[in-house]
């Protein structure tokens, strides 16, 4: 009986705690400048200072064991320059398949290739470089400093790390 009793607590315990936010560390972010990591939403995030292309932060995150700044939902978004990297220009998860045929289609999370529920583009945003139609220039994101706003930008520019579990 006690066995049983044991079992019942350890599903509880996955059920209603799936992410253990009192082990929320930065340890495993590589980064040459120091790693920042809070709990908001039940997720763990983590960031740092270094500038790296698209494709470096993706690695870091991945390394980490976690994602590039996923901002997916409401909930998430609001945590998002008020508790995890309040100011800086950090790059998000959002990527456009190369395959687009204008600027303001084809975005997913981390190229989960579903469609967005929830998007905070800036007002002059998505516009890949100005040019109106998609012609694979701009098909990554970050938030321009000072704004929790969207900007499409080319993924060889360089961002900060902004990681989420
Ligand atoms: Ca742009």
């Amino acid at each position: 009986m006690r066995v049983w009793i044991l079992v019942l607590a350890s599903c509880g315990r996955i059920q209603f705690d799936p992410v253990d936010v009192s082990a929320c560390s930065g340890a495993g972010l590589v980064c040459a400048d120091s790693v920042t990591a809070v709990t908001c939403n039940g997720r763990c995030w983590a960031w740092c200072h270094d500038l790296v292309d698209h494709a470096q932060a993706v690695a870091r995150c991945t390394a980490w064991g976690g994602t590039l700044m996923p901002l997916s939902t409401v909930a998430d978004a609001a945590c998002f320059r008020t508790t995890v990297v309040p100011t800086d220009s950090p790059w998000l998860g959002l990527e456009q398949a190369s395959s687009s045929p204008a600027a303001d289609v084809g975005w997913s999370w981390n190229g989960d290739g579903l469609p967005l529920d929830y998007t905070r583009w800036d007002s002059t945003q998505p516009d890949d470089g100005n040019g109106g139609v998609e012609i694979g220039h701009e098909q990554c994101v970050r938030a321009r400093d000072g704004t929790a706003d969207w900007f499409d930008v080319q993924c060889s520019d360089s961002y900060i790390v902004a990681c989420a579990q």
